[in-house]
């Protein structure tokens, strides 16, 4: 199992000008049949080596028209080499595939039915003998030939040319995609399904035909995803000049499905968790999720497609970028607080974890055994956060005049981070070399800042500390250049104007943008009639971990005036931070629990202010999780932890109880579900007061709220809470009407299993395992997988790390029999395991001693041998 380095990387030896691919799909097997035109680009070498998986059955290889004598083929560690190749040649080979029995679902699997493919990142190999990487990009014509009556829908990339008819039943679909492209962007599908259409013109009055392929009874779900992509296809018009460039665009709902969502040139295949939408079986935010994630694909036909990645590493090249400009649409289309504070608790739990563990990595990572396992939160939303800062840096102008020059300049290539970066220099005249070190360095930054008030001289100056903890294979960091947005904030609760006499930064709108470049650096500001409590990082202005000088006086003062709503959020959740940490001290010091008092007032205030921003107030009142609580010490204090989270919420659910009260009555629904920002800000709310109201004991108004509701979000708030009670019978009385009502919509399923897991009941552990035997469950489907194993190891830890060890054995068990047929999902769900040096002793050795037993196993694929190794040494 080797591992691959950034620093070998070596240009393609050959050029692909051009390849027919002739797919003839049957039920017992797929020919494929695969012409390149070849031309070599290093005269040095004799031999073309092509990618391709162990399983392709070479049934015939021919050489410019002549049979390939075996003596010149050599089949070695999913390649194939041909020997003393001439200049320029053409090589058609024909291969048979089973993907009738490809439970990886990376390359020509099948799916409900229907064929489809999953190419990124090294999957084309496991459909022919290629040069499978990025840099090669070529121009494909493509052949499909099926049965007619199973597969009446055949699709590929790029324009139709041709269909028609064969004999005993069969037809032929014949596809061209004008645009180079490389293998992983590659798409087929062939199946029996039914299309939503749709129209778009774009600004150059191109008219493009708008394709969503479903089940027939899907097809109704689709219309929030077709409204969606025509809102991001203008939004890419609009904010970035960009416009799509084909006549065609078609996406493909499949129900088996590794990750998200998959942006093949004009053919995207979404797993249907991304896609369908619809009142009855998705919440507000899987609405969200779905725009979101429509955005996203489609942006990647400039950053991903258009312009793609040299290698590997550079992959947030094209993921930072593309995830950045799906937050931007979004942050556009609601409210750009909430979008921000949602992708910040994202980054926190689940990046900062990353950056603090056995997996941590650079953006631009420098090795990797498996590349699937390389798809994280560090290269997609840390990747964002760097292009995010660039943008701040240079302001939207700036930032703007960068990003067309990146396109202009390397439309058709396949480029690197430092393209990117040198694009955004060259627009601006600006230096971005110490900036770029954010690339390279692994790690969150700590910042200390304190502060200094003289009352002589009216002098306020903050120090500020960076340092970086080591990381594998880094264990020295250089400072990093780290924008800092700030403001000061008078007595009065207003923003204070003050004069910066020392220290790097630039007045902006929002505040001060600080460039603290050094490992140590001061400002000094003067011009002020008191002292001000700072605002410091507003907006999260750098993915940084910061340690503050303001006190909890004035974090409550923050929070009822900091202008930057972000940072008002952020000192209301450091409160609870701290409530919770004081409660787990007590706990392990057998002292009284902490005085919150203060802590409700400034929640009180918050609620009586609750309907000039229902929406935030949701987000402001909703507490941190536990998980994110274990990341704030070492070993995780698990059991003291859920005792101290579950005396804030109750101090807070008595404290307010007739707040909550009058707000829930307050908030009931007027009228019929409607999915609009005021409906959804009502039902945000309404949810969390819900919450609180519940958590005296009282299930009553759960319960009937579960049964009043007309839409999931509601529903399944109720159910949520429901899925604690310790009233047996009602659990089990609301988790059956709610499988009754919804057996027939898989994605209702999935939350119906999740929720159980994520029980923090005792049973729990018990629960699960039984739903294993469940006949609605099977490893086989990622989202079923997800939803009950992934939920219990991943989000209830709690009972996942309950000290009997139990559930880190379950784990070891699923993720040893997954990985017989699925690594890359396999790779993913043994990462809570990896964590195992933030908790105590005794957990720590029952999480490595299941590590030690999979690793044991000689069979163990590539993406979970490296996720093991990472984790154990
Ligand atoms: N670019 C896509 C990545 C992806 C993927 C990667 C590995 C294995 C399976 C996969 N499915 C999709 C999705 C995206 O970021 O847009
Ligand atoms: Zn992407």
């Amino acid at each position: 199992r080797p591992t691959i380095y950034l620093k070998d990387y070596q240009p393609p030896a050959f050029r692909i000008e051009r390849v027919d691919l002739d797919f003839d799909l049957q039920e017992e097997g797929t020919r494929v049949t695969c012409r390149m035109v070849l031309q070599k680009l290093a005269a040095d070498q004799d031999d073309l080596v092509l990618d391709g998986d162990a399983g392709l059955k070479l049934l015939s290889i021919t050489l410019d028209g002549q049979p390939v004598a075996a003596d010149r083929l050599h089949r070695q560690d999913e390649t194939l080499r041909i020997k003393a190749v001439p200049d320029h040649f053409t090589l058609e080979t024909v291969v048979e595939i089973e993907p009738q029995k490809n439970d990886r679902l990376e390359g020509l699997y099948r799916s409900g039915g229907q064929f489809c493919t999953q190419c990124e990142a090294e999957g084309f190999r496991n459909i022919t003998f290629f040069l499978d990487r990025p840099d090669v990009m070529s121009i494909y014509h493509v052949r499909i030939t099926a049965d007619k009556a199973l597969y009446p829908v055949l699709l590929s990339n790029g324009n139709l040319v041709e269909t028609g008819d064969l004999a005993n039943g069969r037809h032929f679909a014949l596809w061209h995609d004008p645009f180079q492209k490389p293998s992983y962007l590659f798409a087929l599908v062939a199946g029996d399904l039914d299309c939503l259409k749709d129209h778009f013109t774009t600004r150059s009055g191109r008219d493009v035909s708008l394709n969503i392929y479903a089940r027939a009874h899907d097809l109704p779900k689709c219309r929030h995803a077709m409204e969606s992509l025509k809102r991001a296809m203008r939004w890419d018009e609009e904010v970035y000049g960009l416009e799509y460039d084909l006549s065609i665009f078609n996406i493909v709902a499949v129900s088996d499905f590794n990750m998200g969502a998959m942006e093949n040139k004009s053919l995207n295949i979404f797993n249907t968790k991304y896609v369908l939408a619809d009142p009855e079986i998705s919440t507000d935010d899987d609405f969200d999720h779905v725009e979101g994630v429509i955005a996203h694909e489609y942006f990647h036909n400039w950053t991903g497609n258009r312009i793609t990645c040299r290698d590997w590493f550079q992959l947030s090249l094209k993921e930072g970028l593309t995830v950045f400009r799906d937050q931007e649409y979004s942050s556009d289309q609601g409210s750009r607080a909430i979008k921000r504070i949602q992708d910040v608790r994202i980054l926190r739990a689940h990046q900062f974890a990353e950056d603090d563990g056995p997996m941590a990595h650079p953006v631009r990572p420098e090795s990797y055994m498996e590349i699937n396992n390389f798809y994280t939160v560090t290269v997609y939303n840390k990747g964002a956060e760097l292009i995010r800062m660039m943008h701040r840096i240079l302001g939207a102008d700036g930032f703007h005049r960068g990003m067309d020059i990146y396109v202009q300049r390397h439309d058709g290539q396949a480029v690197t981070c430092d393209d990117f970066v040198a694009a955004m220099e060259d627009a601006n005249g600006a230096d971005l070399s110490h900036f770029a070190l954010w690339y390279s360095q692994a790690g969150t930054p700590h910042l200390d800042v304190r502060e200094d008030w003289d009352d002589k001289t009216k002098i306020y100056s903050l120090y500020f500390k960076q340092y970086i903890n080591p990381t594998p294979g880094q264990s020295t960091k250089a400072a990093l250049h780290i924008p800092i947005l700030m403001g000061l904030i008078g007595p009065n609760g207003g923003e204070m104007a003050a004069r910066l006499i020392e220290g790097d930064a630039d007045q902006t709108e929002k505040g001060w943008l600080l460039h603290v470049k050094e490992a140590e650096a001061v400002y000094r500001f003067t011009d002020l009639a008191a002292k001000p409590v700072p605002s410091l990082l507003r907006q999260f202005s750098a993915p940084v971990q910061l340690s503050s000088p303001v006190d909890d006086g004035q974090k409550h003062f923050l929070v009822r005036h900091d202008q930057d709503e972000f940072s008002r959020w952020e000192a209301c959740q450091d409160l609870m931070i701290d409530a919770i940490l004081k409660g787990v001290s007590a706990i392990s010091l057998q002292k009284p629990m902490p005085d919150v008092s203060e802590l409700i007032e400034s929640c009180a205030a918050l609620l009586k202010d609750a309907d000039r921003d229902p929406a935030f107030t949701a987000e402001i009142l909703t507490m941190p999780s536990e998980a994110y609580i274990g990341q704030k010490m070492t070993p995780v204090a698990v059991d003291a932890i859920h005792e101290a989270h579950q005396y804030l919420k109750k101090a807070l659910a008595d404290g307010l109880a007739s707040q909550w009260r009058d707000l829930y009555a307050r908030l009931a629904n007027k009228g019929p579900y409607e999915l609009t920002a005021e409906h959804k800000a009502r039902r945000a709310l309404r949810s969390v007061a819900l919450l609180y109201l519940c958590f005296g004991g009282d299930s009553d108004p759960a319960l009937k709220h579960y049964q009043t509701a007309d839409n999931m979000t509601d529903r399944l708030a109720a159910l949520r809470i429901l899925s604690h009670s310790d009233d047996d019978d009602l659990r089990e009385r609301i988790f059956a009407d709610f499988y009754n009502r919804l057996a027939h919509e898989p994605l209702a399923i999935d939350k119906w299993f999740a929720m159980q897991a994520l029980s923090l009941r005792p049973d729990c552990l018990d629960r699960v395992k039984s739903l294993l035997r469940h006949d609605a469950f099977s490893l086989r489907n990622p989202n079923r997988l997800r939803a009950l194993v992934g939920s219990f190891a991943a989000g209830n830890q709690l009972r996942f790390h309950d000290i009997s060890g139990e559930g880190y054995r379950f784990l070891g068990k699923i993720v040893g029999e997954v990985d017989r047929f699925n690594p890359q999902t396999a790779a993913r769900l043994i990462l809570p395991l990896s964590t195992h040096k933030r908790f105590d002793p005794e957990r720590s050795a029952m999480m490595t001693s299941v590590l030690r037993g999979l690793a044991a196993n000689k069979d163990l694929s590539r993406d979970v041998y490296e996720i093991l190794t990472k984790s154990i040494s």
